[in-house]
């Protein structure tokens, strides 16, 4: 796997008119982010070895510049839709932390009702469409959001994350044939963190340059990107983004980043596919907060004192989280039915016949 393309990683792209634009607040915002997500994920895996939760938990820490870099551009008919590792984006939406918390702990206050868990985290209200367990189950559906927005002629984009594993699922590359044909406003966001489970890219994936330039095959328009270069994600996912909303054609970029954990908490090989070094590397060079918090350093919209003060606050209000999901209420057993079906919810007509599909 590498970070980069060699001369992405010459460029710098501050300059760029779409970082030009940030505000030293919005800087600082991107980092409180990405703070708040790494800090939200650590209290979730103390509680999680504490064995109060069950279920699955898929951390995100390593990946927070993708999530924020991409949503941080998004406007308002955009949307957004991943696979189970999805705490990150949900935070970067703008889903609050005790709602997230309350989920893993399969509370009634959780944003799934305590139905969904780890990797189920929902905000339609945010244009946020989860939380996938199916490998690239989630493509097909943003493609649908891009399709959606086509129909509807609303100015959009649909924003479909997939792992680097997800590429060589059969409904992968129908969605991206059909974003092609038909010209869907959709990005799909191919998160390359290296490793599908304990299997590495090179022993799961056959690829000539990347990932991404597989879009060739269905002309489509395809980017490398650097995730530990917040400034580089933006530059480039608002390229695709801004193709889908103006000119209603369909991207690939792959955002090259890792994960510091296992698989998943469960991953009992953990320490076994991967060499300490490599992890102590991406830790030291690669780390995009620490990478944006010198950035800002340097350029003098960061304080230490400030850095300190952001990561203070989230680290309490992940621990107020903690405190609030312990204290919500358990879901009833008489609502166990309800939240399948919106018709069953709603008592439609088509619950009524027990036929919800194809009625004409
Ligand atoms: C269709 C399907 N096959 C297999 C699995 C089991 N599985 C869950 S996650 C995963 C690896 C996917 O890796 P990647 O797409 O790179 O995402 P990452 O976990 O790295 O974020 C597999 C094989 C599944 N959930 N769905
Ligand atoms: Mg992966």
């Amino acid at each position: 796997m590498s970070f980069a393309s060699e001369d992405s990683q010459k460029l710098d792209f501050a300059g760029s008119p779409v970082n030009q634009s940030l505000s030293a607040d919005d800087k600082i915002e991107l980092f409180r982010q990405m703070t708040r997500i790494r800090r939200f994920e650590q209290a979730s895996l103390k509680m999680y070895n504490k064995g109060v939760m069950g279920g699955f938990l898929h951390l995100y820490i390593g990946q927070e510049s993708v999530a924020v870099g991409t949503i941080s551009l998004r406007g308002e008919h955009d949307h957004f839709i991943t696979a189970y590792r999805d705490h990150g984006h949900a935070l970067a939406v703008g889903m609050g932390m005790n709602e997230c918390m309350a989920e893993l702990y399969g509370k009634a206050s959780g944003c799934s009702k305590g139905k969904g868990g780890s990797m189920h985290y929902f905000a339609p209200d945010k244009n946020y469409w989860g939380g996938h367990g199916i490998v690239g189950g989630q493509t097909p559906l943003g493609l649908g959001l891009g399709y959606g927005l086509k129909y509807k002629e609303l100015e959009g984009c649909a924003l479909c994350y997939l792992g680097d594993g997800a590429v060589n699922q059969g409904a992968v590359h129908e969605s991206f044939n059909l974003a092609a044909l038909f010209e869907i406003p959709v990005v799909f966001v191919i998160e390359n963190n290296g490793y599908s489970m304990g299997t590495s890219q090179k022993r799961s994936s056959s690829f000539r340059g990347c990932l991404a330039q597989r879009a060739e095959g269905y002309d489509m328009e395809w980017d490398l990107i650097d995730g530990s270069d917040l400034y580089q994600v933006r530059a480039k996912a608002n390229i695709a983004m801004e193709r889908a909303r103006k000119e209603s054609k369909p991207s690939v970029i792959e955002i090259a980043t890792y994960r510091y954990y296992g698989h998943s908490v469960a991953d009992a090989n953990a320490k076994k596919y991967r060499t300490p070094d490599e992890i102590e590397n991406y830790k030291k060079n690669h780390d995009p907060i620490r990478l944006w918090e010198h950035r800002l350093l340097d350029e003098g919209v960061l304080t230490e004192e400030k850095s300190k003060e952001i990561d203070d606050a989230a680290k309490k209000e992940a621990a107020d989280s903690i405190e609030f999901a312990e204290n919500a209420p358990a879901p009833t057993v008489d609502s166990i039915m309800d939240d399948v079906y919106w018709e069953s919810d709603n008592d439609t007509e088509a619950s009524k016949i027990g036929r919800h599909f194809f009625n004409d």
